[in-house]
């Protein structure tokens, strides 16, 4: 068979080898999801984060046709710099592998690739979804799928206003991927606590996660958990007043014919410009707060047989 070019940082390889924590952090929320220099600024504060909670960050990657796992702060800054980088997810991984491309890997890819490196936890901001008018568009994030054949607990912030929630859950709740509400009752939306929406499941803390993800393994069900974790109180933009702003970048982008997997980046590069950055502030603290929280549940992990 192919050996599947892998190639783990020393830090992730000597953690993995004395039984460490490790949580796995995507590459797209720094090439098509902030601008820069705010996305290495904050790809380095997100792996400080998971280093304070007493684990060891490996943001993942496609560098030259080797599927990286941790990055030098030198492959990130070229990374977080560097134009047209692709966007990789389910569909693209391999063949950009193959071709000795250069790509910067989605929910669903770094799924795999963590899953790959024996990594089970994975922090980022917003995952993708089933997005708004997808009855005709059919535009449903393959993030989705990916949670419900590949077995990694992600940590995100709930779903972003971009998206159609009750559809999002819909999908998920076929697919039979858990959704865990952290801390309370509702669904988080992203940039704010609230989405109006109960979550089909609640967990207080770490060790339930932990658990509830061992106990998946336990009946043999493929496939990983969603934790939905809110944005903390102080940051939170309420979904009033971001409304308007999402609604015109969504007119924007079907004015100007925007498919396939340029749609979540349009939309969130006009959201940050049409806000002048209040989004972008937002959306950095959730993630840091996520890292925070997949730091813990790959602590608890640890402690618990596999
Ligand atoms: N949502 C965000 N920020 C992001 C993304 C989504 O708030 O950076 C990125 C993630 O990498 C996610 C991907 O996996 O967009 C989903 O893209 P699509 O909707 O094309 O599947
Ligand atoms: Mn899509």
């Amino acid at each position: 068979m192919t050996p599947l070019p892998l190639s783990r940082s020393p830090e992730v390889s000597q953690a993995q080898a004395s039984g460490q924590p490790v949580v796995a952090l995507e590459s797209t929320i720094i090439t098509h999801g902030m601008p820069w220099p705010e996305n290495v600024k904050m790809a380095k504060r997100v792996e400080a984060t998971v280093r304070n909670g007493g684990a060891v960050p490996a943001t993942i990657a496609v560098l030259d046709g080797v599927l990286h796992i941790g990055l030098t702060d030198e492959q990130l800054e070229q990374l977080a710099q560097a134009k047209d980088v692709a966007k990789l997810s389910r569909a693209d991984l391999a063949v950009c592998l193959a071709q000795n491309g250069t790509g910067a890997t989605t929910v669903a890819a770094t799924m795999i690739a963590a899953s790959q490196a024996d990594i089970e936890v994975f922090a980022t901001g917003g995952i993708g979804g089933v997005h708004k008018g997808a009855e005709t568009s059919f535009d449903i994030s393959a993030d989705l799928l990916e949670l419900a054949q590949t077995p990694v607990t992600v940590v995100a912030a709930g779903a972003k206003a971009i998206l159609d929630i009750p559809k999002t859950l819909e999908v998920l709740e076929t697919h039979g991927v858990p959704v865990l509400a952290f801390g309370q009752a509702e669904f988080p939306a992203f940039w704010s606590r609230s989405s109006g929406i109960k979550s089909p499941l609640q967990v207080d803390s770490a060790t339930e996660i932990a658990a509830a993800h061992r106990m998946r393994a336990a009946l043999k069900l493929p496939g990983g958990q969603l934790v939905a974790n809110p944005i903390p109180l102080d940051h939170e933009i309420p979904a009033e007043e971001l409304s308007p702003t999402i609604a015109k970048a969504q007119l924007e982008a079907d004015e100007v014919g925007i498919t396939g997997k340029e749609v979540t980046p349009f939309l969130l590069q006009r959201i940050f410009e049409l806000t002048e950055g209040k989004s972008l502030e937002a959306n950095i603290t959730l993630v840091l707060n996520n890292a925070r929280l997949a730091s813990q549940i790959a602590g608890e992990l640890n402690k618990m047989r596999r």
